[in-house]
């Protein structure tokens, strides 16, 4: 557990080196703890507080407990090597590593990762069981590490060697797990002793410069900051966030619906239009399609195309004819709600229209292709529609451009459909009125802000009456017409 939760993983995250680790287990206050269990043996003689005296009296048990007491027992078992050992309580005797070089010897050996060639990734039985070879690559298992460091107050030791010959180890006074039925938890790892340089140049090589790991209860942020791995005790979730583990290991995650480092989430508002998204991608976002929820609307974010590179950026387009593949003479209710394809032909619906015009400030752009393939623009400095109480009325000034100052006639008109007359002209409806120019007869048959039966950039598409009314270079049959806004 310890292996993978805390150095292991630090390691694999920070080292592409080649390494061993020798992971053992000693008594750490032997005598102490030799003394309380000869108090606690109805059976034991009078306690002299010495090992071998203890011995002498108390029942000798028929196979040491662990490595250190396989080499007190017996001084020909000095030798690092493999021996029977059988923890208090568990059934059968089992054979363990013992290490008799370091540190005055007598570590169980639990683990050792040499040379990659065994796969540590495995399942919850087999860490139970254990797997490995005692002669190169192990783990010792669960449940035998469960038994033998509850025995007692054990120590816990892990040795280290990187490619380039750094040898290094850290000790914990107090290392201790649970048993299964307690998930083989780390119940305790406590009193480190390390060699502070020679970690960090073990944690820290220069490949990992910034690199960050964090605890996997999100307890602590750590870092490799000029070679020096600090941790940051004060990182937390806050309380819009969970700790969870995901692809990139454990760390704080903003819930659902907010945004940030998972330390600090703010809610994630969606963007409130094509300006929002440029400037939220700190200006990498590209032209298409994307979602948006302008601040004074209730409802679900709507798609809306963006056009990111026209004369600047962040254009939220509202009307795209370009193949006559929609059908623009259409009702009130299909105006108010919007049709066509945000990519394609489209309507982005006056009620949206006048959300997102309403929000701030916006201007408008009307761009233009003749029938000669000459593209024109009409801009204008603010643009904005009423809501449908006032049926819509658009209010637009300031206008510049090569297009013409046609839109200008349109403001303060209300909208009208083939289904609701706004319009000036007493006759009847100038969205259902034919009337002729460029040698044809044409059919008004769109929704627009109509005043007595001008020209509307939603008119039939190749047809002669698709038109703007000042545009050089011949009025008629325009192919090509986009208007969009932006904040100014
Ligand atoms: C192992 O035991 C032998 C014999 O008692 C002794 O000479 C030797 O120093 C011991 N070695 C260690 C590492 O304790
Ligand atoms: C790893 O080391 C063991 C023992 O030294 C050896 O038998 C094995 O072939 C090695 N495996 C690899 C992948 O180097
Ligand atoms: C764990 O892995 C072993 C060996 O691959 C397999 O036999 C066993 O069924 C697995 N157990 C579970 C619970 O997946
Ligand atoms: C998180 O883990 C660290 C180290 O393993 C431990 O010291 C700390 O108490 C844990 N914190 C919580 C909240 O579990
Ligand atoms: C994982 O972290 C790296 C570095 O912080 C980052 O570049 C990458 O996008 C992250 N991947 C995922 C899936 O979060
Ligand atoms: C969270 O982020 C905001 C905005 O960046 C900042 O003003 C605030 O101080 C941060 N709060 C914390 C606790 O880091
Ligand atoms: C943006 O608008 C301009 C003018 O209508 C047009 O030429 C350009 O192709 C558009 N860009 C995209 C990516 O739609
Ligand atoms: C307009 O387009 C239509 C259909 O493509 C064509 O029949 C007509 O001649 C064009 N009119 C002019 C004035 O170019
Ligand atoms: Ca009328």
């Amino acid at each position: 557990m310890l292996i993978q939760h805390s150095t292991g993983r630090t390691m694999s995250q920070f080292c592409h080196l080649q390494f061993v680790i020798l992971l053992s287990y000693f008594f750490w206050t032997s005598r102490v703890a030799l003394n309380q269990e000869v108090h606690n043996n109805p059976n034991s003689g009078p306690n002299e507080g010495n090992i071998g005296y203890s011995y002498f009296f108390y029942q000798q048990p028929q196979y040491p407990r662990d490595c250190l007491e396989a080499r007190s027992q017996c001084s020909t078992s000095n030798l690092s090597g493999v021996h029977l050992i059988k923890p208090d309580g568990y059934p059968e005797p089992f054979e363990v590593y013992c290490d008799n070089t370091v540190d005055s010897g007598g570590w169980t050996v639990i683990h050792r990762f040499q040379n990659d060639s065994l796969l540590f990734n495995r399942n919850w039985t087999e860490y139970k069981i254990g797997f490995g070879f005692l002669s190169h690559e192990f783990w010792i298992g669960n449940d035998k590490l469960s038994f033998l460091t509850n025995q007692n107050t054990y120590g816990l030791r892990i040795d280290l060697l990187s490619a380039d010959g750094l040898s290094l180890y850290v000790t914990y006074d107090k290392f201790r797990i649970s048993d299964e039925y307690g998930e083989y938890k780390l119940t305790s790892v406590m009193g480190y002793n390390g060699q502070k340089d020679n970690i960090n140049r073990f944690l820290c090589p220069p490949s990992s410069e910034d690199a960050v790991y964090i605890f996997p209860n999100c307890s602590r942020r750590c870092s490799c900051t000029s070679g020096q791995f600090t941790c940051d005790y004060s990182y937390q979730c806050c309380s819009n966030a969970v700790c969870e583990e995901r692809k990139n290991g454990s760390r704080c995650y903003c819930n659902e619906g907010y945004k940030g480092d998972g330390v600090n989430c703010t809610i994630d508002t969606p963007p409130s239009d094509c300006q929002d998204i440029y400037d939220r991608s700190r200006g990498s976002a590209e032209s298409g399609v994307y979602k948006i929820k302008p601040t004074t609307w209730d409802r679900e974010p709507f798609d809306v195309y963006c056009n990111m590179t026209d004369e600047g950026e962040g254009w939220t387009v509202f009307q795209r004819r370009m193949d006559g593949s929609q059908d623009f003479f259409l009702y009130w209710s299909d105006y108010k709600h919007g049709f066509g394809t945000p990519d394609r032909e489209l309507w982005l619906g006056n009620d949206k229209l006048h959300s997102l015009t309403t929000q701030r400030n916006y201007q408008l752009r009307v761009d233009l292709v003749n029938r000669n393939g000459v593209p024109y623009y009409a801009k204008y400095s603010s643009f904005r529609v009423s809501d449908a109480n006032v049926k819509y009325r658009l209010s637009i000034r300031g206008y510049s451009g090569n297009a013409g100052n046609y839109m200008n006639y349109f403001n303060g008109q209300a909208f009208t459909t083939r289904d609701v007359d706004n319009d000036w002209w007493r006759g009847g409806n100038c969205a259902t009125q034919r009337w002729s120019t460029c040698g044809t007869s044409c059919g008004h048959n769109s929704g627009w802000w109509f005043t007595s039966c001008d020209y509307s950039l939603n008119a039939p598409y190749g047809t002669n009456c698709l038109y703007w009314f000042h545009l050089p270079g011949g009025i008629c049959n325009v192919t090509y017409t986009e208007m969009k806004v932006r904040p100014v």
